[in-house]
Order: structure tokens, then sequence, then C-alpha cells
């Protein structure tokens, strides 16, 4: 994605740094929009999605900035934020130094190649701002570290002017060139216009009129009009942050991890892909044949890693579709614990399905036909309903529902769920209900933030809280013990471990 960056034209900044460390406060003091927009992301300080603001900087450089949540268990949100950056902006809390998601998100950064940053030591009216300094110089040597408070409104002009210095010279990642990539992040209707997506520009660009085609599903669509921070352009440039209204799809058919493409891109779902990884510092070593998840732009995968005879190159096995082109970053994650272990680079977007390397594996004949026309391990229906989980998102429909909507049996739905559970793309939660692992990260966090609050949780409470009905109250409770996040008593649920 190198290429040419005409000064005008906005470099995406993206906030990382652990959770509480004050990047949506910072944020928010920089460019005055709160960018945690759902009620319970106010109400409980916690960011869950991505935010985005416009930022214009005193020299009149343009930043779009994406705030990402630092919260563990949304890392796969941060890396679909990150996965579009030209720069970053690491948060470290003066009173708390660096902690984990500091870590996991600089690694996630290095790995995609995002190596232009500031750092800002935040909430430097409280803390010890020296200390933190020193360890955020130690984790990422060469890099501005500006003191500033969100709060007391101190050490922004210093900031802007660092993010400025960052910038100098900076070539912007995505390119005019090449084929429109939009890889979203959201997609929602409104009334009376319809369905709109968004998500960043890596390449190309998207005009009103323009057909569209999205990826991996091939669904075909025509853009009505292109929004670029919420003003109406007549074509949307590479790098941008953009909102498309698209007629011919139904906003529940499109989602995070969807690309939008133009219909004479080169570019087609695989399965497998031969990248050059590299691993970070300390990553526990993968077995040839590991199991690890792969993020690419907005979207994710579960893979096998099969070593080839390169040094450092694999293959990767993918059990869900990702739409990558040569040249693109990759992040590999391990299952569990949930950690960011490296990442790569896509040398081969399509190859021929390798032998495997280790000796005492058998090897696998070499397929005569393109490897698409394998059976891919999730089939065109698997996909129907892992899209249909997903557009459902917090009350998602019965399995039985689900069967009937993409004209299955309930025995043949069963079989595509249950693949889907194995690729991390479906969560059972109870007898007959399955939810995308999207929104179920979401609600979990909200009912723990709720045990948090009031020490525990009644169906009542999370059906409150939640705003939804007594059946998905009772299941997402009854799932969290089954995780053992929470314990049961009597009528309550309690947080486990504290
Ligand atoms: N004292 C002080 N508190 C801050 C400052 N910035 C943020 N906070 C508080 O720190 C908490 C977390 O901030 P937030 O921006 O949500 O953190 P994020 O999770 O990194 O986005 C909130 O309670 C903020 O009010 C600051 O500059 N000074
Ligand atoms: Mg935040």
């Amino acid at each position: 994605m190198a290429t040419s960056h005409r000064r005008d034209q906005p470099l995406t900044l993206g906030t990382a740094g652990h959770i509480d460390h004050g990047k949506t406060a910072l944020i928010n003091a920089l460019t005055g929009k709160n960018t945690d927009r759902l009620p319970e992301e106010r109400s409980r300080g916690i960011s869950i999605e991505l935010g985005y603001a416009p930022l214009t900087l005193p020299s009149g450089r343009r930043f779009s900035v994406v705030d990402v949540p630092g919260h563990e268990r949304f890392v796969r949100t941060m890396v679909a934020g990150a996965s579009g950056i030209d720069l970053f902006l690491m948060c470290v809390a003066a009173d708390d130094g660096v902690m984990p998601q500091s870590r996991e998100h600089l690694a996630v950064l290095r790995q995609l190649g995002v190596r232009a940053g500031v750092v800002a030591i935040t909430k430097a009216d409280v803390g010890e701002p020296e200390l933190a300094a020193e360890e955020a110089a130690e984790l990422m040597p060469g890099l501005e570290i500006v003191p500033v408070s969100a709060v007391q409104r101190t050490g922004l002009d210093e900031l802007l002017a660092a993010l400025d210095r960052a910038a100098e010279g900076l070539t912007g990642r995505a390119s005019g060139d090449g084929p429109a990539r939009l890889h979203l992040d959201r997609s929602f209707t409104l009334k009376g216009i319809g369905t709109v997506v968004t998500g960043t520009l890596w390449s190309g660009s998207i005009g009103a009129g323009d057909s569209v085609v999205v990826l991996p599903r091939g669904l075909e669509a025509r853009v009505r009009s292109v929004q670029v921070h919420d003003q109406p352009v007549e074509r949307a440039e590479a790098g941008q942050r953009v909102a498309l209204n698209l007629v011919g799809v139904g906003w529940r058919e499109l989602g995070r991890g969807d690309v939008v493409t133009s219909p004479d891109a080169a570019l087609s779902p695989t399965y497998l892909i031969d990248a050059e990884l590299s691993f970070e510092q300390g990553a526990r070593p993968l077995k040839p044949g590991g199991r690890v998840h792969i993020h690419h732009g907005t979207r994710e995968a579960p893979a096998r890693v099969v070593p080839l005879d390169r040094p450092g190159v694999a293959q990767l096995r993918l059990e869900a579709p990702l739409v990558p082109l040569e040249g693109d970053r990759l992040i590999v994650r391990q299952l569990a614990p949930p950690d960011t272990i490296g990442g790569g680079v896509v040398i081969d977007a399509h190859p021929r399905k390798h032998r495997t390397l280790e000796p005492d594996a058998p090897a696998e004949p070499e397929p005569a036909s393109p490897v698409m026309e394998e059976a891919p391990p999730l089939d065109e229906a698997a996909l129907q309903i892992a899209s249909l989980l997903r557009s459902d998102g917090r009350e998602p429909r019965t399995d039985n529902e689900l069967a009937e909507e993409v004209g299955l049996s309930v025995r043949e739905a069963g079989d595509r769920l249950r693949r889907l559970a194995a690729a991390g793309q479906a969560v059972r939660v109870a007898r007959n209900l399955h939810f995308h692992p999207e929104p179920l990260a979401e609600l979990e966090a909200r009912v723990i933030a709720l045990c948090e609050r009031d020490g525990s949780a009644t169906i009542a409470s999370v059906r409150d809280e939640l705003g939804t009905s007594r059946k998905y109250a009772q299941a997402l409770l009854e799932h969290l013990d089954g995780e053992k996040v929470t314990r049961r008593v009597g009528d309550a649920h309690t947080l486990r471990g504290r």
C-alpha cells in the first residue's frame, strides 16, 4: 500500500493503549468530540466500539482519528481499527505506567508496519508522569513523549506539535492507485436513507453512482452517496474515513469484516495464504500446524500455520475466508489465552496447497484443481448463517429460525453452526441459540460491568440494563455461569474470583 500522498489529504491517526489510560478523554479534549457513542460506553466510561473524529492541527494538517478500545476483550476491535492507520497516539497513564495492552497494542502496530507515532503520558495531573515517561521511553525508544492532562488541558499544544512532527514526511499507507478497497467496520440503517456502511478506504476511490461488490459473499450494490467525516463528497479518496449509502443490499447483510470493492478489482476471498511471518519476542513458539487467529483488515479467521521450505514463510490454512492482496499485513493472535504473538506480510493470496514439511505427517496430495474448488471449510450456507447472526446482533434468532431463513433442515443448519463455532464465527449460548462473537463479547462486557457496579446481576437487572427480553438475559447469565465468569447464588449471579 505504499505510495504518493498529498499533504492536503488527511492521514489516519489511531489511538493505542491500556484501558482507562485516557485515550477517549484526550481525543475529546483535542477534537471536542466524544467518541464513546453508545449509552453504556458513556455511562460506564469504557470504549467498546471504534470511535471516529476529525482533527485539524494548527499547521492545517488534517487527521482522521480512530479511537480504539483498550479492554483486553476488545483487542480484535483494536486490530480492526488499527489496520487502516498511518500513525498512532499511544496513551500511557501517569498513574499506571506501561500495562499489558500498552505492550499488546504496540505489538499490533509494529506488525502492521505502523512505526510513526507519539506517546502521550496522560493524566499528568495525577500520578508520576516522569516514571511513566521512563517506562514508555524504554518500550518505545525514539518516539516523542509528551505529558498531557485532558482534565486541566495542559500539554495539548505540545502534543499537537509533536503529532505534526511525527506526520512530517509520512507517506500515507493508502494508495490512490489500485482497486477500491473499503474494509467495513459498521453497517446500519438510517430512516429515509437506507443502508449505510463505514470504513477506511485502503486504495482506489469510490464515488456516487459506482457499482460495487461486497466480498466475501459477492453481493452487488450501487453507491447512492458518499460522505467523509459527515461531509458529503463527490468521490472519496484512498486513506479517508468513508460512509457509503448503498442501494441493492440490506444493512443486515453487511457488517464489520466485509470488503466493498469495485467489480473489476482482482480481489477474491481465499482460504489459503502464503505469508512471511515474524513472531514477537517472548511469544510461545508455534507448533507446525498450530491453530491461531489471523486478522486482516477488519476481518479475522482461525487458521492452521504450516511452515514452508523458505525460512519464516508459512502457509495459512484458513477456516473462514479473508480478502487480502499480496503485500498486505496480517496479525497473528494466539487462541488461548488470547494474545498477539506476531504478524506477517501476504506473499501469495491464492497459492496452491503446499505439502506439509513435518517428516512424520502424511503428505497431502496436491490438488489438480484450483484451491477454491475444494470443499471450503465454511460454505455459502454457513457464511449466510454467520451474516444473519451478526446482523441480529444482541438478539439473535433461534437456531430453528436460522435454518428456516436459509432453507436448510434443522440438522443441516446445526452442522453449519458447529462448523461456525469451531471457526470462532458463532458461539453457542443456549439450547437452540447462538450469537455472533462480537455482539456477545459486548454484551458480556456490559453484564460484567453491571456486576461490578451492583455487586451482582439478576435476570431482571440484566434485562433492564441491556434493554433486552427476559429470554436473552437468562441465556446470557447462564452462559456466563457456564463460562465460569459468574457464579449463581439463588437468583443472583456474582463475578468469580473477586
Ligand atoms: N485526572 C485525570 N483523569 C483523567 C484524565 N483523562 C482521563 N481521565 C479519567 O480516566 C478515566 C478513563 O478515561 P478514558 O478516556 O475513558 O480512558 P480510555 O479507556 O483509555 O479511553 C476516566 O474516568 C477519565 O475521566 C486526565 O487528564 N486527568
Ligand atoms: Mg476509550
